[in-house]
């Protein structure tokens, strides 16, 4: 055995059976690897933030680590970006990046970088392998830091991969979530006994099912609402669900909604800040006039923490869940709102809503809670290109369900290459295409800046036609078959077809 094949068996060993990859020379013993070791699914992806994306996506989908397969320092960076992203969301990720022989390093070949400075920032774990020897243990400690929610990262020299190694290593016991003290726990019963109007900001686990129906219980005890970060790594949502409202984008609306309440109880992430600093515009989203605490903070054991709070309460066993209907179906042309209620009104049950849609979205959020059960998962960490390829990587991990990618153009431009994959793995992804021609978000952002007017250079870097991207034909020549239908009726119909067809297919929705 080498010291890639006595890595890849201790990924299989400890659970990990998914490769995203793009590699290169300082990768091949791993290459080879995943053929000589069996329990592995290799996943060609043609760019690096694709590989990352998709492993971001399986990762919030499948609650356990992917492996990514990246070429040295040049081949990671392409990657950071959903690294980024995938940092902010907890997600589970194993990242492997080839490196020259430990021999060769010092001839500071052309493809010679400082990989460590490049992984730190966006890596919760780091290591770089020594010897083949240690290639094993190096990894198995890997997957044990990525399941307790980051992104770890291992840095393997070609020749610690070629060379003998011992036998695989077993696989470590991630740390558990912190559990949160009786004493915090009672300081928050004691603050939402207060007066006044009370909110509960949710992230992390508090959004899945069980950290959401212990929330709902501790809303329905002291009448509080439930809300949550804008942009959420995964939601559970839909009817039977408890209902959750989304932290408006813009400071000024964010600090506005927050004004309503006078006590805001966090739990599973942090005190909401402005996504940008804005003149004159506080960082800080929390008002004046509104106490906010944190009950459990990433990493604690917020569902269990929840919980002991609904107890403290002395809360009814269930709390409220949905009540609005599933919209019904809407007729003409499309614009965000049409599209938002045709996509709530036929999405099918379980569907993994990977939200990428920025401007075009917001309609869809605001009519879709009644939608049947899904899971909806945003842009964290606000670095775009991730749409794609988290769907990607969300179909990878639940092959049984449908995914559906609502997908803004100029994001999607980034990593366009994930609808190959997709093609590649006959996934079953539905790409809603929303096809605004526009970076809108920053003709917004320079109305808001005060420029009401649009010079030639402001309207060029905002703009996306001349020429303007066929979609359809990118997707086709992709492998992906394409669609552009005309009016909320064509859409609905166009959706159906997918959802009932296997395989990726995209549908241009112009806007
Ligand atoms: C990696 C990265 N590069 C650039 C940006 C800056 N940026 C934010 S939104 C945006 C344009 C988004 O346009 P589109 O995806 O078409 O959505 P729309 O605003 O049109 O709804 C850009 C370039 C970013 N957030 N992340
Ligand atoms: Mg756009």
């Amino acid at each position: 055995m080498n010291g890639a094949e006595s890595l890849i068996r201790t990924a299989v060993g400890g659970g990990v059976d998914v490769c995203f990859a793009n590699p290169g020379t300082t990768e091949m013993p791993l290459v080879a690897a995943l053929d000589s070791v069996a329990g592995v699914r290799s996943i060609l992806c043609l760019f690096e933030g694709v590989c990352t994306g998709a492993a971001d996506g399986f990762g919030r989908m499948a609650d356990r680590p992917a492996l990514t397969l990246l070429h040295l320092g040049p081949g990671f960076a392409n990657g950071i970006a959903n690294l980024h992203n995938a940092r902010r969301a907890g997600s589970a990720v194993v990242n492997l990046i080839g490196e020259h022989a430990t021999w060769h390093l010092a001839h500071d070949a052309p493809l010679t970088s400082d990989i460590e400075s490049l992984a730190r920032p966006s890596s919760g774990w780091l290591r770089r392998v020594l010897h083949a020897g240690d290639m094993a243990g190096d990894t198995a400690e890997a997957i044990a830091a990525a399941r307790q929610g980051c992104v770890a990262t291992l840095i393997a020299p070609a020749d610690c991969q070629w060379e003998a190694a011992e036998a695989p290593a077993p696989p470590r016991q991630p740390a558990p979530p912190t559990p949160v003290a009786d004493a915090g726990i009672a300081a928050a019963a004691e603050l939402l006994r207060g007066e006044g109007s009370k909110a509960l900001l949710l992230g992390g686990a508090a959004l899945r099912r069980r950290g959401l129906e212990a929330a709902a219980r501790v809303a329905r005890a002291v009448d509080a609402r439930l809300v949550c970060d804008t942009f959420v790594a995964r939601l559970e949502r839909g009817a039977g669900l408890p209902t959750v409202d989304r932290l408006p984008y813009f400071p000024e609306q964010a600090i506005e909604f927050l004004s309503h309440f006078q006590t805001l109880v966090v739990a599973g992430t942090r005190e909401p800040v402005s996504f940008f600093g804005y003149e004159g515009v506080p960082s800080r989203l929390t008002p004046e006039g509104t106490t906010a605490s944190v009950l459990a903070a990433p990493g604690d054991d917020v569902a269990a923490a929840l919980e002991a709070l609904a107890d403290a309460l002395g809360a009814p066993a269930t709390g409220h869940v949905a009540e609005a209907a599933r919209p019904s179906r809407v007729t003409g042309s499309l614009a965000p709102d049409t599209l938002g209620a045709t996509l709530a009104s036929v999405q099918p049950e379980g569907a993994i809503v990977v939200d990428e849609a920025a401007t075009s979205g917001l309609p869809y959020t605001l009519v879709s809670s009644g939608a049947p059960p899904h899971d909806y998962l945003g842009l964290t960490g606000g670095a775009i290109g991730q749409g794609l390829p988290c769907a990607t990587g969300a179909a990878v991990a639940c092959p049984d369900r449908r995914v559906i990618a609502f997908q803004a153009d100029g994001s999607a431009a980034y990593t366009v290459q994930a609808l190959w994959t997709q093609a590649r793995e006959s996934l079953d992804v539905t790409t809603v295409l929303c096809s605004n021609r526009s970076y809108r978000i920053l003709q917004l952002e320079l109305a808001r800046a005060g420029v009401a007017e649009p010079g030639p250079a402001a309207r060029s870097l905002t703009d996306l036609t001349r020429p303007e991207i066929d979609w359809c034909s990118l997707a086709r020549g992709l492998g992906v078959p394409a669609t552009r239908p005309d009016g909320a009726e064509e859409l609905a119909a166009a959706l159906e077809k997918s959802f009932a067809e296997p395989g990726p297919m995209l549908i241009e929705v112009l806007l």
